[in-house]
């Protein structure tokens, strides 16, 4: 069985999408963190992430953290959902340099980018953010979805930020067709059924 810990309107959430996406029965299960409509409220003790962070996977005894992880996890072990790039796959090298970039570049510029702190623009750590938004303009220029005519996890992970608030990625027509057509997948929708516990 799949377990995801989550947290509504949070980095889990798309990991829902991710989940509806891959389409095995999955199970939530709510977990309070700290944030920023709830500064106070305590980690919970049941969630298995060593910071009791969110997201985090359990499956089979196994836990899995890190969205990146998560999404190259479950693409690898459910192939048939047909939204990674299995070894052997021409765009294996591809999505995982994707993945990796959205956790290892992509989300550090963005928490500087939104919490006020200075951007990157030395040597560093990570890339730089000018680089990052132009590789992400071109990707979606040449679409119709990140890595060419397949929609993958790429697309949740890198796509979800933009959802999430536009000015995460970078302006322009092209971009706006992108998320207009990753709004309309049928297991986007569906993730916000679970996105909030039962009432
Ligand atoms: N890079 C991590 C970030 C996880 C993360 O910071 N999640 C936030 C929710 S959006 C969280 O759990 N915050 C609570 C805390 O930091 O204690 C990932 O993508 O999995």
């Amino acid at each position: 069985m799949l377990t995801l810990f989550h947290s509504p309107k949070s980095r889990s959430s798309r990991m829902l999408w991710l989940l509806e996406e891959i389409g095995a029965p999955y199970e939530v299960r709510y977990v309070s963190i700290p944030r920023r409509d709830a500064p106070d409220a305590l980690p919970d003790p049941a969630n298995p992430h060593p910071d009791k962070k969110v997201p985090c996977l359990q499956h089979d005894g196994a836990v899995i953290f890190e969205s990146a992880a998560i999404a190259l996890y479950l693409t690898d072990a459910f192939p048939e959902a047909g939204i990674g790039a299995p070894v052997g796959d021409p765009l294996r090298g591809p999505y995982i340099s994707w993945l990796f970039y959205h956790g290892g570049v992509i989300e550090p510029n963005m928490v500087l980018q939104f919490t006020g702190m200075p951007a990157q623009t030395g040597p560093g750590g990570w890339g730089r953010p000018d680089t990052m938004n132009r590789l992400i303009s071109e990707a979606v220029e040449r679409g119709p979805y990140l890595l060419g005519e397949r929609f993958t996890a790429v697309d949740i992970l890198i796509g979800s930020m933009g959802q999430w608030a536009r000015e995460m990625l970078p302006p322009g027509a092209a971009m706006d067709a992108y998320l207009q057509r990753l709004a309309q997948r049928p297991a986007l929708a569906r993730s916000y059924l679970r996105d909030s516990p039962p009432a």
